[in-house]
């Protein structure tokens, strides 16, 4: 089948996903990248063309959508939405993290189930994929805010999760505070301790190693990329977004693998350190943001360097680049300035952190470019293992841990490899990660008849 033949098909299907799910745009440009790997795979494989497997995954299996009123210090009463995205359980209970951000809406946690499903199959480990969160802005919110916020949103939700049926953990604005409340909300309603949430504290049922997961796992699968052409992270300048937890520990694995950090981000700018963020600049950096609550820029102040306000890290040279922060944080002009000033690998941390325009940029470059779905999998794998030592009853050892997301990671890069490598030798990465994750998925929907 030719190349225009495809085309139509994915135009055909993208009309109708528009026009059943109007003015969801990421949700949209989610499926619209995966429907582009995987046509041409299902037309050679029509037992999943003839039972719609892609038509079905492409609605969720359930929407669940509440209201979240709390009460704030002043005593006024504050009313948010609550969201939880159950997209498939085909191969597990839903599971996937809960973001608190003032711009989630429905079309931005669509999108981020959505590639939850193929991520978490790529993992190899039982889980299937959801979504949720809030327009909550826990920004400028005192502890007992967020803690009557978060009481009040698991008062509805906990009627809809549990151990074996969705199981939540963090994301944007959801950490181990925000966990910790939700969870002894879920106790409280449900007279149980169990393993309901991920990125718990380690006193009470957490794992080892999530709170790296995500970062290191993002690093071990730019290693494994780099590999590919005989190079290592020794040496290496890297550029960051972001400077939450997915950022941070991006950091601490490139300084224990010999790279140089030289720029971390928030939603106000970007900090340039051309002397690399040491060991001791990051501790800091982790205080900054997870005890005082503060903005990037008091970097300079402390550390020196340059503060470019309002702007991102694409622009500084760099060697690896590492999308940490949130969607469409790179675009196409930040990608062509990526590859014109010598980046060979892209490694996104944050889920879908590059524009489509900015994706192909990077193909056509035939650079290393490593997927959300496939590069930040680390995260919800941890969260895999916290399940597995939570149904357990035991804890396993850091060494333990960060050995199998180590192994995991390996994994999914074997798999990336294994589905998309072209004729050429060129692993196309997207494709890869597209294939390997649906094929699971798709046998499992097969085998359990019209789910
Ligand atoms: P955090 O809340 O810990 O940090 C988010 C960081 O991104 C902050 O520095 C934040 O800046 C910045 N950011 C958020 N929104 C924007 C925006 N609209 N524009 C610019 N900067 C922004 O979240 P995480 O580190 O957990 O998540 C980061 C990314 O990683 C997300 O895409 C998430 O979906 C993805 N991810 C997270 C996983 C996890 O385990 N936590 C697992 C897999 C993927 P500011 O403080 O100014 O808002
Ligand atoms: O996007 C993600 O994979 C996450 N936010 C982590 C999900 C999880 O369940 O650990």
């Amino acid at each position: 089948m030719s190349n225009n033949v495809y085309q139509q098909l994915v135009d055909d299907f993208m009309a109708r996903v528009k026009a059943k799910n109007p003015g969801e745009a990421e949700f949209h440009q989610a499926v619209q990248e995966v429907v582009e790997s995987l046509i041409p795979f299902v037309e050679e494989n029509p037992q999943y063309k003839h039972a719609k497997i892609l038509e079905r995954m492409t609605e969720p299996e359930r929407v669940i959508l509440f209201r979240v009123p709390w009460m704030d210090d002043k005593g006024e009463i504050q009313i948010n939405k609550g969201y939880r995205i159950e997209m498939s359980s085909a191969i597990g209970p839903y599971k996937g993290g809960l973001r608190f951000h003032p711009t989630v809406n429905l079309g931005i946690l669509k999108f981020l189930a959505y590639e939850q499903v193929l991520k978490n199959s790529l993992t190899t480990l039982p889980m299937g994929g959801g979504k949720g969160g809030s327009d909550f802005d826990p920004k400028g919110k005192s502890d007992n805010e967020v803690m009557r916020f978060c009481q009040s949103f698991m008062t509805e939700l906990q009627r809809h999760i549990g151990p074996n049926t969705d199981v939540p953990a963090g994301d944007i604005g959801v950490g181990g505070r925000e966990i910790g409340f939700m969870f002894g909300q879920y106790k409280r309603l449900r007279n149980e301790f169990t393993g309901v949430l991920t990125g718990k504290g380690l006193e009470w049922g957490g794992s080892l190693i999530r709170p790296e997961a995500t970062g290191y796992g993002c690093v071990y699968f730019a290693e494994e990329m780099l590999k590919t052409r005989g190079m290592s992270f020794a040496g290496k300048t890297v550029a960051i977004s972001g400077s939450g937890n997915v950022a941070q520990y991006a950091t601490e694995k490139v300084n224990m693998l010999g790279g140089k950090v030289v720029t971390l981000s928030d939603s106000n700018g970007t900090i340039y350190d051309p002397k690399g963020i040491d060991a001791e600049k990051l501790a800091w950096v982790l205080w900054l943001k997870n005890v005082k609550r503060g903005r990037i820029k008091e970097y300079v102040d402390k550390w020196g360097g340059e503060y470019y306000h309002e702007q991102r890290p694409w622009h500084v040279k760099c060697d690896v680049a590492l999308p940490c922060a949130t969607q469409n944080e790179v675009d196409k002009n930040d990608a062509e300035a990526l590859v014109k000033n010598g980046c060979i690998c892209v490694s996104e941390g944050a889920n879908m952190p590059s524009t489509p325009d900015a994706v192909e940029v990077f193909i056509k470059a035939k650079i290393l470019y490593g997927p959300g779905k496939a590069a930040n999998a680390g995260g919800v794998a941890t969260s895999g293992l916290e399940m597995t030592q939570n149904s357990m009853r035991l804890n396993w050892t850091r060494e333990r841990v960060d050995e199998e997301l180590h192994t995991i990671m390996i994994n999914i890069h074997k798999t990336c490899q294994k589905y998309g490598t072209e004729p050429d030798g060129f692993i196309n990465y997207v494709k890869g990660a597209n294939v390997g994750g649906f094929v699971k998925v798709a046998d499992s929907m097969l085998a359990q008849g019209l789910v």
